[in-house]
């Protein structure tokens, strides 16, 4: 059988998962408006996709605020708790796993998806020029430029901590078993980490420990809130996404693992930069973030099924996730199994619609 390692159980936290094929968080923009809710398509969507070893949801607005994409889920009511409960219970009939992606998206917004129309909030008022998402009036994905944001407040921080942790006994709620961290790709946490995007001259600003303060502190919420074995982190060391970190250090990124593999979490995923066209990791720098982070690492960007057995066998990473292939091949890790050839994917329903290029895409022939 072809990639035997991939088919290994993996202990996380104090679970089991069956396989090392995982399903990446994979914005859809398919959500109902207003109220951010997930339909009972993603049900569908998320249980033809059970058989990863673990599936990490689109990413999910931890409040109002934390929104920057029309049609991006939200966990922050009882009634989205309802509809997430619909899909957990539908994941866990097929017998796979399923942990909700938190995310706030900062100066990746637009004041048309904000509360009460407000400028986004973001570590330092600072227009890196992004590019967002809404939605026409026939429901269509519009692509926009991103507002300018504002400074967020002392008052403002401490929400987006406590929205974080609220969000994660909604997860425990609505029956995930565990919650992601977005701290990737210049969305809030990173904006806050990258001296880019952090001019501020407070806290949380300044200095390594200033500018990870968000981030650890979030994440020590979300443990509260639920515990480290329930809890993971993305982050996406050495990449460029958003415009954000466009200084990074090597040194400054070790460091920041470091302190996340203080907290004992469930585990480490890394989204590398390969996917969006950045450099790939050198040797020596997947040697020291095996080193700095002891739990389990989950690697993501670009991977091939040979490349993800290679890295896994070296000891450099357990599992791996996979994001387009998975949009396109419900039973991917089967097909990986078996040696079978995947479908063509088609980017132009990756996000918006309905049923087209969500749940319709065929699962091998038995
Ligand atoms: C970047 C990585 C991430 O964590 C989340 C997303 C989801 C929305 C994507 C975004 C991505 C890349 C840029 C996109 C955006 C939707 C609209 C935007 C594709 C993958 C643009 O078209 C510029």
């Amino acid at each position: 059988m072809a990639y035997d390692t991939l088919f290994t159980p993996i202990e996380m936290g104090n679970q089991t998962f069956k396989n090392r094929v995982f399903m990446a968080p994979l914005t859809r923009l398919r959500a109902i408006e207003p109220g951010d809710i997930p339909t009972i398509l993603a049900a569908e969507y998320y249980a033809q996709r059970a058989g990863a070893g673990l599936i990490i949801t689109e990413a999910t607005q931890v409040s109002l605020q934390a929104k920057g994409y029309a049609g991006a889920p939200g966990i922050h009511d009882e009634e989205q708790v309802t509809a997430w409960k619909v899909i957990t219970d539908a994941v866990h009939a097929k017998d796979g796993k399923i942990v909700v992606q938190l995310w706030h998206t900062g100066l990746v917004s637009h004041e048309s998806v904000q509360p009460e129309g407000k400028a986004p909030i973001s570590a330092s008022k600072i227009n890196v020029g992004v590019r967002t998402s809404l939605r026409d009036d026939n429901g269509n994905p519009i692509r926009v430029e991103g507002t300018t944001p504002r400074a967020a407040s002392l008052d403002e921080i401490n929400q987006v901590i406590a929205d974080f942790a609220q969000a994660t006994k909604y997860a425990k709620q609505a029956g995930f078993d565990g919650v992601e961290i977005h701290g990737a790709h210049g969305y809030l946490l990173h904006q806050f980490w990258a001296e880019h995007t952090n001019k501020r001259d407070d806290n949380y600003g300044g200095s390594r420990e200033n500018r990870a303060r968000l981030m650890l502190q979030v994440i020590d919420a979300c443990v509260d809130a639920w515990d480290k074995d329930h809890v993971g982190i993305r982050v996406s060391p050495l990449g460029s996404f958003n415009n954000v970190d466009v200084g990074y250090n090597e040194e400054e990124a070790i460091w920041l693992v470091e302190q996340i593999n203080e907290r004992g979490l469930m585990y480490l995923h890394l989204s590398e930069p390969d996917w969006a066209g950045g450099t790939p990791y050198s040797t020596e720098f997947r040697q020291k973030l095996r080193q700095a982070f002891h739990n389990s690492i989950i690697a993501a960007g670009g991977y091939t099924p040979e490349k993800a057995q290679t890295m896994v066998e070296a000891g450099y990473i357990d599992a791996v996730a996979f994001g387009r292939d998975y949009i396109a091949n419900p039973d991917l890790a089967q097909r990986i199994k078996k040696g079978v050839a995947l479908n063509e994917q088609h980017p132009e329903t990756f996000y918006g619609g309905g049923i087209k290029g969500y749940t319709d895409y065929p699962f091998m022939s038995e």
